[in-house]
């Protein structure tokens, strides 16, 4: 039996279900890039404000690429389990808060369709890194070929950008309200960056739609947080055992999760409280203690583990080599950039990230998050190294983490998957071990608009490299 509307009575008994009809209520939000994350983090939260009484913010997901995730959800209804694991302990829900998933090649015009319905309010995003197609200065990447396709408009949409511009084109024409997109990924100060991309889309295409997309819609930032490592078919059967039927949708995750959301809104919202997210003036302080601590080490742990043997994070932050490194980043090296106004206790949160990171109830795997690594470490490392530079600070951890980025990224050992990764192997062909360094930190180098390395920096990053 699988998981759907018809079958979730027979749920096993433990498993909670939201208290509220799901099937009745409305869809408010279109989310982009409905994996793993949105549904543990941004649909749990939404879930939990429809059950704590909101009504009509059912989330229509739309996948830019693979039919991976329409295929477990829509014949399921749209429902999945949700399961938190810490040591023994598991707690499965139902979700009731994903109405459908569109995959946007397949169906296009019903994803501009959703932009465009009246009941729509909220557009979120969890494209990942890359799904903002930048270039490494953080301009609209304009080689990129999905997004040349879509700026000549002549064919249907392929990137976040064309679907807004159509689904935005349309409500305007309609003389609907304007729109909050909500960048939900790791990028510093997520809805500015997301807004000034947006704009130099439209200026491109289609000038007087941006200025009613400055005019009537928000673009709030946020810091997002929760461990959601991708789902295998022994996690699903795990999940299938304790559940008592099949659920393809299903996702693992931690205990802890966490939403801070810049109180900037086009229209109404969920009250996403009610499962304790939090709405501030600024995100800032909480986005770069994020950032720059947890995922700073995070891919630290990824590239260190991975040339030690290692594949989970639990395996990485418990080796004794690569602990004291890890540690040395985060309470020292991060910890020295951030905004002291900020109120962040950098002490108690590296604590807590460890306690997180040491979960052997979830293998969440380094490959994962070594991926895109040319999309990360700017605002993981390379913006905490050009403050740390400024003020006269070594951080000999960061660099290590760095030069053990630039081995991955020559791809001798395993696969890099990185939609730089042509660029970054023909760099090294180019410049070889003793050069390397220069090519990407030095003075021009690939990203030298975040930071450009010192002297020492570069000294230090060639002797980890020859
Ligand atoms: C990880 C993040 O894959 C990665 O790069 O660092 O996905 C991390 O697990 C989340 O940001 C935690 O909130």
């Amino acid at each position: 039996m699988r998981l759907s509307q018809a079958t979730h009575g027979a749920l096993a008994d433990h498993v909670a279900r939201p208290d509220y009809d799901w099937q009745a209520q409305r869809a408010g939000i279109v989310h982009f890039g409905i994996g793993a994350f949105t549904r543990a983090h941004q649909a749990a939260y939404t879930d939990a404000a429809m059950a704590a009484g909101d009504r009509d913010w059912r989330i229509i997901g739309v996948s830019l690429r693979s039919g991976d995730v329409a295929a477990q959800l829509n014949p399921q209804d749209g429902l999945y389990t949700l399961t938190e694991r810490s040591g023994d302990a598991a707690r499965t829900r139902l979700i009731g808060a994903v109405a459908r998933v569109i995959v946007a090649p397949e169906d296009p015009e019903g994803v501009i369709a959703a932009l465009a319905h009246p009941d729509t309010r909220i557009v979120s995003f969890t494209v990942t890194e890359k799904g903002y197609v930048r270039s490494p200065d953080g301009t609209l990447d304009l080689a990129n070929p999905a997004l040349a396709a879509d700026l000549t408009g002549e064919s249907a949409p392929r990137t976040i950008y064309g679907f807004l511009a159509a689904g935005l084109a349309r409500r305007r024409a309609a003389g609907l309200p304007g729109l909050t997109l909500l960048s939900c990924d790791n990028l510093a100060d997520n809805g500015r960056q997301f807004a000034a991309l947006m704009t130099a889309y439209l200026e491109r295409t289609d000038p007087a739609l941006a200025g009613w997309f400055a005019q009537k819609c928000r673009c709030p930032s946020t810091m997002i947080d929760r461990i959601v490592p991708a789902m295998t078919d022994a996690d699903r059967s795990w999940v299938a055992d304790q559940i008592g039927m099949a659920d393809e949708g299903a996702i693992l995750t931690e205990a802890f999760t966490q939403w801070v959301i810049e109180d900037s809104f086009a229209g109404p919202r969920p009250r996403w409280e009610a499962a304790g997210a939090t709405f501030v003036a600024d995100v800032r302080a909480h986005e770069s203690a994020k950032l720059r601590m947890l995922n700073g080490t995070h891919s630290a742990l990824a590239y260190f583990g991975l040339e030690r043997g290692h594949d989970f994070v639990h395996q990485a932050v418990a080796d004794p080599v690569i602990r004291p490194l890890a540690e040395r980043i985060m309470r020292v090296e991060a910890a020295a950039t951030l905004d002291p106004a900020g109120g962040i206790d950098a002490a108690a949160y590296a604590d807590q990230l460890l306690e997180r990171f040491a979960n052997s109830a979830l293998d969440h795997r380094l490959m994962q998050i070594a991926m895109d690594g040319s999309q990360k470490i700017p605002q993981r490392w390379l913006e905490p190294l050009a403050i740390n530079q400024s003020a006269g600070r070594m951080c000999p951890a960061t660099l290590e983490a760095l030069a053990a980025w630039c081995r991955h990224v020559r791809g001798q050992t395993r696969p890099v998957d990185d939609p730089q990764a042509a660029l970054l192997a023909a760099l090294w062909q180019a410049h070889g071990a003793a050069g390397i360094a220069g090519a990407l930190f030095g003075a021009g180098g690939m990203f030298a608009a975040t930071w450009t390395a010192s002297p020492a920096a570069l000294a230090f990053l060639e002797q980890h490299l020859v």
